[in-house]
């Protein structure tokens, strides 16, 4: 069959709401920006954990160790199954990591901030996976289903990591005046960032076009920064905490918040890899891949083994 139409059959059954498996005939466009878009994906679970899994050992309490254990656990988990997906595209994950070491491949700007205070880690867990839900409840009804399905249990256990984020928030908002101040400043700290994370503007996102088309994203940038924008606000006001925008306001016409520009610069910045912590973050998963290395020999062993006595 000709390429064209071969591209007008792969169309219509999107068109027509159903999933592209992997075996099926797709463009190339679609596996290559498939491939950038959940490698990219991948990693951010990845090196998302560092910025947490450096207050692991410092929670307040067990309570709070334990859940945030379990957190950053189950981003672990999360950048195995989405680079699984990426692998039933006919990529190899070993190549997609070396990618990540050696900091050719991006991953989400939001992890190249510090984590400078316990609150830190209550407004992670409320803007940035409140930020990621956001996201991935549009990407699970998305066109490709190993991505889609993934993405269908990722937003349920990010549900549970926006409510511990959350309540660690409301915990520290109602407690004395320093807790207070603590966590403002951790707001004042990570809301722009937390809405850098939708990505360009709708007119400076060169891969919406083809995402778009073939509805991996089902909204844009900027639709999804201000469904977030729309839903933190008034969860900010229950817990008495203010965003550090003065040109935030409610237009009752639109019943939408309206919020200020973002500094993109700065996004840039970060993302070419000169953000607060890219560097360090880079380091701390070298040395984990390095440090990790006997394991996956002992399971390269193990897995020979076994293949010779079957
Ligand atoms: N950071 O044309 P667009 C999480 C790049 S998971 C860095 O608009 P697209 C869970 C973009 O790659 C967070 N780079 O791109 C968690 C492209 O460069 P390229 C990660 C960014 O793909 C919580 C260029 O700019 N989530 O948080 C960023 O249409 C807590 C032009 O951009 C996902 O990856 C950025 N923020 O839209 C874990 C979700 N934005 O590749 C631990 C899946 C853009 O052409 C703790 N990804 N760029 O060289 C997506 O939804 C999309 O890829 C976007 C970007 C929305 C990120």
């Amino acid at each position: 069959m000709r390429e064209v139409q071969l591209i007008k059959q792969f169309e219509e059954r999107i068109n027509n709401g159903e999933s592209i498996e992997p075996k099926d005939w797709m463009p190339e466009k679609y596996r290559k920006q498939l491939i950038r878009m959940m490698s990219q994906h991948a990693h951010s679970e990845i090196v998302g954990m560092l910025p947490e899994g450096n207050w692991i050992t410092r929670a307040p309490n067990l309570r709070r160790k334990l859940a945030l254990l379990a957190k950053v656990q189950d981003e672990a988990g999360h950048g195995l199954y989405i680079y699984s997906a990426t692998e039933t595209l006919g990529v190899d994950r070993s190549d997609l990591i070396e990618q990540l070491l050696t900091g050719k491949a991006k991953y989400s700007s939001i992890f190249n901030y510090p984590t400078l205070s316990w609150a830190d880690i209550g407004v992670i867990g409320w803007l940035v996976d409140g930020a990621a839900i956001v996201n991935q409840t549009m990407l699970a009804k998305g066109s490709f289903g190993p991505y889609s399905r993934a993405m269908i249990r990722i937003c349920k256990e990010e549900n549970f990591h926006k409510k511990q984020g959350f309540e660690i928030v409301a915990t520290l908002a109602k407690g004395t005046p320093e807790q207070k101040e603590m966590v403002q400043d951790a707001v004042n700290r990570w809301w722009w960032p937390s809405l850098m994370m939708f990505g360009p503007h709708d007119s400076d996102s060169p891969n919406s076009e083809d995402l778009m088309k073939w509805k991996v994203k089902l909204n844009s940038n900027d639709e999804l920064r201000q469904r977030f924008v729309d839903l933190t606000i008034p969860q900010a006001k229950a817990v008495g905490l203010t965003v550090p925008d003065p040109d935030l306001k409610y237009n009752e016409e639109t019943g939408h918040w309206e919020f200020g520009e973002i500094n993109w610069e700065e996004f840039w910045n970060v993302v070419k890899g000169n953000g607060l912590m890219n560097k360090d973050r880079l380091r701390a998963r070298n040395k984990a891949h390095e440090e990790g290395a006997w394991v996956r020999e002992a399971a390269r062993a193990y897995a020979e083994k076994r293949e010779t006595a079957n």
